[in-house]
């Protein structure tokens, strides 16, 4: 039974049904197209593409879609079943697909994309497969032909979405936005600045503004982004970036909310990547007398940026990227001052990082002391940290390697052991990194923000683009890669809210026939991460405010209360200490050292005391918040986790009330290359 393309334009979902069956293979003709079931029982397994080349005597000979020939013989016929016309050369609009399964989604992706043509619709829903090289499709004439057209009427195409996104505010003066989604290094990024660009081409006015809020990005990614074993220029912060139009649907300003930057790349990089793109740039492309002033050397000198063995990176040009910023950051009003505080706190990080210690012992205590060094010397120098008007190194020394504890009313001093020191120091580099990025995103907010007048309100339009860290599954997966997941879990099910969920609610409303279709829903999981009582993150959140909490009584908790979810995976033994997540898009294991510290995310007393006894006027600004707070206040200051969740909610309230479009990035292979589709790939 083949459903008839009126049916099928009428239920989107009622497709799923697989209509095919097994054909004899008489009824196989030389040039026929078919789906071959190879059955290799391997984990991905789905039919694969193929034109038969030859039926002879019973036997039929194929060549997959891979350029691989088989043989068939007649007891294997089931291994084949012909092919829908649509499948053939493909489909623009994957919903017109006969064959609308798994094997007939991917195959219609690849043969799209041998062809050069990433974007392919699914209904309304765009998908885009990166191509890993530019193509000749972004330029101003293809944005003129994509301007004020109707989905469908062009081919698919990125700016089709961005084109619709902005015609349906117009129209229909509802807020839009589009979330786009997809695993790390699938291209959500450089979609957020096509559309971004296309829709600073179409509001038309060539303004300041517009030149403004399209420069903010670079900055950003400066700052924000880093080469990692997924992607050369990955994200490690979320960003929602609200475009606001005036009545005449122009562009005049912007509003851009950062989410949950990765610290610990400042500090520790894994094997082949980086930390953030702005400390190379800064490296090649400052003159030699500024960097001589910073006391700054060559990349591989320091040991925040040489950890990974991979202080370049293919196919970027860090000092080009360097002017480039500097010109952003002009064009963001960052004034020359601003700039010089910046580096100089980016220099002071990297001295900071190649600090030696040498362990020692006093009265039977692990205590430790910073090595005299040119390293200590420019650091204390450049955060300007003295009492007196000489710069003494040894205030930051004595904050680095002891505590002052506060018991009934006597200060007392204890020594931190080698260990406990170096944490200090990280924590402080990170805690310095991290205020500094929101401190920018700041002010670039402060260069594109307008708040709406009170009769403007009703008239102001927005357009939100939302950009975050993609899903991530690496070797070793720590509470940032949690965090990373919970929100693309988040989004998941915003995604399948609205497309499953509400659609078929609104089937039952108007009473219209559907077939049921079996969708995966991530709910549970979600539930079990951060929803239901006693979910994960409020484990760890717990576990974080008792004193006496470790990584091992919080595991042991997560255990305890989820060991029989069928989306958590135990540690297989007490000694083990890692736990699984069965997310949305695979299992991925956590590495539990070091989760409560992170979540934690506390500077202790002696440091911000530093920071408020320092003359250098910038990093009291950017801890100003933390100086006001007082010891106790900062102690019950919120956790990460619980700052994350609270954002990420408020994000899903304000995508909610808007119209909103979706974009599904693919990743192609795992080479960061082009013209390679791996089918058994992710
Ligand atoms: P992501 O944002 O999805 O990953 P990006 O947008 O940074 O991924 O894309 C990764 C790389 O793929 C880019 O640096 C480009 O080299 C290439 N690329 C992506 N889209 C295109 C395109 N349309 N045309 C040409 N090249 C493209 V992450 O941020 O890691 O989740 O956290
Ligand atoms: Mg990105």
């Amino acid at each position: 039974e083949v459903v008839e393309d009126q049916d099928r334009d009428q239920g989107k979902w009622t497709l799923l049904r697989n209509v095919n069956q097994a054909l004899k293979p008489t009824t196989i003709l030389a040039g026929d197209y078919v789906w071959m079931d190879l059955k290799t029982g391997r984990e991905f397994d789905v039919p694969i593409g193929a034109v038969v080349k030859l039926c002879d005597s019973g036997q039929i000979q194929v060549v997959d879609d891979e350029g691989n020939e088989h043989w068939i013989s007649p007891q294997n016929a089931s291994h084949i079943k012909p092919m829908h016309p649509t499948s053939i050369h493909g489909v623009e609009d994957m919903i017109r697909l006969g064959d609308l399964n798994e094997a007939g989604i991917l195959r219609n992706l690849l043969i799209r994309y041998r062809e050069h043509l990433i974007y392919t619709y699914t209904g309304s829903i765009l998908v885009a497969v990166n191509p890993y090289q530019l193509l000749p499709i972004y330029s101003p004439e293809q944005i003129r032909l994509y301007t004020n057209k109707k989905i469908g009427e062009m081919p698919p195409h990125i700016f089709a979405i961005a084109d619709n996104c902005y015609f349906n505010m117009q129209r229909n003066n509802k807020d839009q936005c589009c979330i786009i989604s997809g695993e790390s290094g699938a291209g959500k990024t450089e979609s957020t600045k096509l559309i971004l660009q296309f829709l600073a081409a179409i509001s038309g006015q060539h303004s300041w503004i517009e030149q403004q809020v399209l420069e903010a990005n670079p900055i950003l990614e400066a700052f924000g982004n880093a080469k990692t074993i997924r992607n050369d220029n990955s994200s490690r912060f979320g960003k929602y970036i609200d475009i606001h139009f005036n009545k005449r649907g122009a562009i005049e300003g912007a509003k851009i909310e950062q989410y949950l930057l990765e610290k610990s790349r400042v500090c520790r990089q894994a094997q082949d990547e980086r930390n953030y793109h702005v400390f190379y740039c800064m490296l090649r492309g400052m003159t030699m007398e500024q960097k001589k002033k910073l006391g700054l050397g060559k990349a591989t000198d320091y040991n925040y940026l040489a950890m990974g063995n991979c202080t370049t990176c293919d196919g970027r040009d860090d000092s080009k990227e360097y002017a480039n910023i500097r010109s952003a950051m002009k064009v963001l009003m960052f004034t020359d001052t601003e700039n010089w505080e910046i580096s100089k706190l980016l220099a002071a990080i990297l001295h900071m990082g190649n600090l030696q210690y040498e362990a020692r012992t006093y009265d039977n205590l692990d205590a430790c002391e910073v090595v005299q060094s040119a390293s200590l010397i420019t650091a204390a120098s450049l955060l300007e940290v003295s009492v007196s008007t000489v710069v003494d190194p040894q205030d930051v020394m004595n904050c680095l390697t002891s505590r002052t504890i506060i018991t009934r009313g006597e200060t007392v001093s204890t020594p931190l052991s080698m260990e406990q020191a170096l944490d200090v120091r990280d924590a402080f580099v990170k805690g310095i990194y991290g205020r500094l990025f929101v401190w920018i995103v700041e002010k670039i907010n402060a260069a594109i923000y307008r708040p709406p007048s009170q009769e403007l309100k009703s008239v102001r339009r927005s357009i939100g683009l939302l950009d975050i860290f993609g899903f991530e599954n690496f070797t070793v997966n720590s509470f940032e890669q949690l965090c990373i997941n919970f929100a693309n879990e988040n989004l998941q099910q915003f995604f399948v809210r609205h497309v499953f969920k509400l659609e078929q609610e609104e089937y039952n409303l108007e009473n219209i026939n559907w077939q049921h279709i079996e969708f995966t829903d991530n709910q549970d999981a979600l539930d079990m991460i951060a929803i239901k009582p006693m979910n994960i993150i409020s484990l760890i959140d717990e576990e974080s405010k008792f004193p006496k909490g470790t990584d091992a009584t919080m595991l042991h908790k997560l255990n305890s209360q989820h060991k029989l979810n069928t989306n958590y995976i135990p540690p297989k033994n007490n000694y083990e200490t890692q736990f699984g997540i069965n997310h949305f898009a695979g299992i991925v294991y956590y590495e539990t050292k070091g989760f409560l510290e992170k979540n934690r995310d506390t500077l202790h007393g002696d440091i911000i005391q530093l920071v408020h006894s320092s003359k250098n006027k910038f990093i009291k600004q950017i801890f100003q918040a933390d100086v006001a707070m007082g010891a106790e206040t900062r102690k019950r200051s919120p956790t990460l986790s619980s700052q994350f969740k609270r954002s990420l909610e408020l994000l899903m309230r304000t995508l909610s009330v808007c119209q909103p479009f979706f974009v599904r990035c693919i990743k192609p292979n795992e080479y960061k290359k082009p013209m390679i589709f791996s089918p058994s790939f992710s």
